[in-house]
């Protein structure tokens, strides 16, 4: 039993809230599943109090999509996505936990590659769901806007975070959003701020975690070395042409030192002194988290550390709705689906 990845042309061009259902009904089993294994291939996992917690509500969403019917699955969808929200905290918890009490013999390689796997199949799911039940909601497009304005987007993603940083360390960086449109001389955007088919708030996500990553680096300069803020100023860069998007966000906040891993989910910059809030802190898988959510729809993450003077993210993104598909973990899928079939009922 394999996933079977779709397409945002086939988000946009299936609407009929009924016809979505009706495929959902059989591929959630499917990916849940497939997460459920992912976990219980984890050495040990028993003994994590969250990952048991994980594995349960997961076991439980599985039964209850396995058991919906055509009345009752908008509320089995609306329900899952419900009991789910706790997920990434536990996880993030877990990892720490994983290399306290199992240490040595579980490598940090197959703790990434477990929870990339687990997190990817996770926004897949919660796509797809979100967009089922929006189409139901009766709004256009369901959870893709076509014409997302990648400016208005980078703009309130660094309103956001500044007033975050405000509230947290009293500090106001200076966050600055440039839209360059590439493509004039072909016609494509009109030298406007690129507009392309897009979930607004995972773009709104993706550009405030590597936001806040770069507001903490400044703000720690900043207080360390008493100099203006607008001395060391964050630029969001946003530019396309007809098959990509590219967004860079780049700080000058003295690049990341050579040997930490931004990627590993054991990593954050964020020490004490955030007013105790986790606001700005987070639990320390945005990085992680948000290279996922690129790659899911076929897109990149990337991180370029430029030593002793800053750092630049760069954001590429397919642009054009056919070659925006679904990129689920790959696995074996030998795994013996009827021992949770058993569940049923
Ligand atoms: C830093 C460390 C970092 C991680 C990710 C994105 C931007 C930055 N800037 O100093």
């Amino acid at each position: 039993m394999e996933p079977h990845p779709r397409s945002v042309e086939y988000l946009t061009t299936t609407l009929d809230p009924q016809l979505i259902a009706n495929f959902l009904q059989s591929e959630m089993p499917i990916r849940y599943a497939e997460r459920i294994r992912a976990l219980e291939k984890v050495p040990e996992w028993r003994r994590i109090p969250d990952l048991v917690d994980v594995h349960e509500i997961h076991i439980d969403s599985f039964k209850s999509f396995r058991s919906s019917t055509p009345e009752n699955f908008a509320e089995t969808s609306h329900k899952a996505l419900l009991t789910e929200q706790p997920v990434v905290e536990k996880l993030a918890k877990s990892v720490h936990q994983l290399r306290n009490d199992v240490g040595e013999d579980i490598s940090d390689e197959f703790v990434s590659k477990f929870l990339d796997d687990f997190l990817l199949n996770r926004i897949g799911c919660h796509v797809l769901l979100g967009h089922y039940l929006a189409c139901r909601a009766g709004q256009k497009n369901g959870i893709i806007d076509i014409r997302c304005d990648t400016g208005l987007v980078c703009r309130a993603a660094a309103k956001a975070v500044a007033e975050m940083c405000v509230e947290c360390t009293g500090s106001r960086p200076h966050v600055s959003v440039h839209a360059h449109s590439a493509c004039g001389g072909k016609g494509v955007d009109d030298g406007q701020v690129p507009r392309f088919p897009y979930m607004p708030h995972v773009l709104k996500y993706i550009v405030g975690e590597l936001l806040k990553n770069s507001c903490r680096a400044t703000i720690d300069i900043l207080k360390a070395h008493d100099v203006h803020a607008a001395d060391f100023p964050i630029k969001v860069i946003i530019c396309a042409d007809e098959d990509h998007v590219t967004i860079c966000v780049a700080d000058q906040a003295g690049g990341i030192p050579r040997e930490a891993n931004a990627w590993s989910y054991l990593y954050t910059t964020a020490k004490d002194g955030y007013g105790g809030s986790r606001k700005l802190a987070g639990h320390g898988v945005g990085l992680p988290l948000s290279r996922l959510y690129a790659r899911y729809l076929g897109g990149s993450l990337d991180l370029v550390s430029l030593p002793g003077y800053g750092t630049h993210a760069y954001i590429n993104l397919p642009r054009v709705q056919s070659q925006q598909v679904e990129v689920v973990p790959d696995a074996d899928y030998t795994y013996d689906y009827a021992s949770l079939l058993d569940f049923t009922v």
